[in-house]
């Protein structure tokens, strides 16, 4: 790796409209590489801290100027003028920089923004496709793409609260290419925003990740739309089409329990709820179906819902590897959210899909909430051989820059699309154990 010449940074905006931080790494000689980092609305406690100005009359305190600063001052004079030999050992320097756990001094947007970029000229360096180089930095060989799961109908943090859970996506179960997905989609995408239209009398509103935020009352309904969606777009559902949830539970779960339409809802009680959605329902994945404090009835979810549905810990985890290895200790999921920017460097991330998937956990690479135009999750998520690709929905520049850098990956490297994992055997029967 050549030497460091500059890090740069400048304060962008999101696709929310607010602050986010991009930095440019140089090296000596003619390599210069940038990368914008995002933010999520419905995070985790245990996420690594963005750096935020905090002053109200800036975009209400999003402000992402210090965390610029820091890039231009303290990273760019400790960097300038070094060479590091790998991707590791770059991390490592900025993790000892920042000196905190949860990189607030710095702000983990600094840092990750400084982490993409450096990897971004070390494959602009030795000549490579981001994605291959990627997989070099985490010892994978790909030979698939990963399976994307389609943001069609939002609820939750990322629509107004109109129904308590997130998402409800679509997965395109029997495509063989990414362009196959896309144009599958799009198909039930119209049919979806012609539904809506009709039922409630709704034009086409987007929540954050370009999803319809139809006004149901209940999460049944959320997901009935979904499937009628599919069926008037001539698809089978279950077979052409499957589901998958992000219930964010953790946004909904009070003192009292889970706050669930006009249900409040025991740990047992959401656990049953879950239950009978994948035993009703043709879905594949479950992410977040519990709190991220609510530890102990994890473990009852994966026994009930394992054997038909992934189990995916988002909230739960934050991509934090000692998070992982309890969740994994006390068989709390069997899948894993993988955001790169709840931890902050790509070396933490990779640490962490290397964890979960030696415990035979599928990965879903995902983005946030907030994204940027940049790309480079799709490179990741081919890169680290991820099992899903969660981008969002069909539509939004920040999103389609993703699938379109995926269409693009495609041709080049002929892979196909990862196939599904999910049956539907019979769901066991309830345990002895209780909560
Ligand atoms: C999630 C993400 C992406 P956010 O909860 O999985 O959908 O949302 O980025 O707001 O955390
Ligand atoms: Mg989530």
């Amino acid at each position: 790796m050549s030497v460091i010449k500059q890090f740069r940074a400048r304060e962008i905006l999101d696709s929310r409209g607010r602050p986010s931080v991009r930095a440019v790494c140089e090296l000596e000689g003619s390599i210069k590489a940038s990368a914008s980092v995002p933010s999520g609305a419905s995070t985790g406690r245990a996420e690594a801290r963005e750096l935020r100005d905090g002053d109200p009359r800036r975009y209400g305190g999003f402000g992402c100027r210090n965390a610029v600063a820091h890039v231009n001052g303290t990273i760019h004079a400790a960097t300038q003028g070094k060479s590091f030999a790998n991707q590791a050992e770059f991390d490592r320097f900025l993790i000892a920089l920042d000196g905190t756990t949860d990189k607030s001094r710095l702000g983990a947007n600094a840092i990750l923004a400084c982490s993409v970029s450096f990897a971004r000229a070390s494959a602009s360096e030795t000549g490579v496709e981001l994605w291959h180089h990627f997989s070099g930095m985490a010892n994978i060989c790909p030979n698939a793409l990963p399976r994307l799961t389609i943001n069609l109908l939002s609820g939750g943090k990322h629509a107004g609260q109109q129904v308590a859970i997130q998402d409800v996506l679509i997965v395109p179960a029997i495509s063989a290419t990414i362009d196959e997905s896309l144009l599958m989609t799009y198909d039930v995408y119209q049919a979806a925003a012609g539904l809506i239209l009709k039922r409630y009398g709704m034009r086409l509103l987007r929540a954050d990740e370009g999803g319809l935020g139809p006004p149901c009352r209940t999460p049944e309904e959320m997901i009935e739309v979904a499937l009628e969606a599919i069926r008037l777009a001539g698809y089978k559902e279950g077979s052409e089409f499957v589901l998958a949830l992000d219930v964010a539970a953790s946004h909904f779960h009070t003192r009292d329990g889970y706050a669930l339409g006009s249900d409040v809802l025991s740990s047992q009680e959401m656990v049953e709820r879950i239950r009978q959605w994948v035993e009703v329902y043709p879905i594949v994945s479950i992410e977040d179906g519990l709190a991220e404090d609510d530890w102990a009835a994890w473990p009852i979810l994966l026994t009930r819902i394992g054997r038909r549905s992934l189990v995916v810990g988002d909230d739960l985890l934050c991509t934090d590897p000692v998070l992982i290895e309890r969740a994994i200790r006390e068989r709390c999921c069997n899948a894993l959210l993988l955001k790169v920017n709840q931890v902050g460097t790509l070396t933490e991330a990779a640490e962490a899909c290397s964890i979960a998937r030696s415990s035979g956990w599928q990965i879903a690479l995902s983005v946030r909430s907030g994204e940027t135009e940049d790309d480079w999750a799709a490179d990741l998520a081919v890169g680290w051989g991820a099992n899903q690709f969660k981008n969002g929905s069909i539509t939004q520049s920040e999103r389609l820059a993703k699938y379109n850098r995926l269409l693009e990956i495609e041709e080049q490297t002929g892979f196909p699309v990862t196939q599904i994992c999910s049956s539907r055997e019979p769901i066991i029967e309830p345990t002895q154990r209780s909560l």
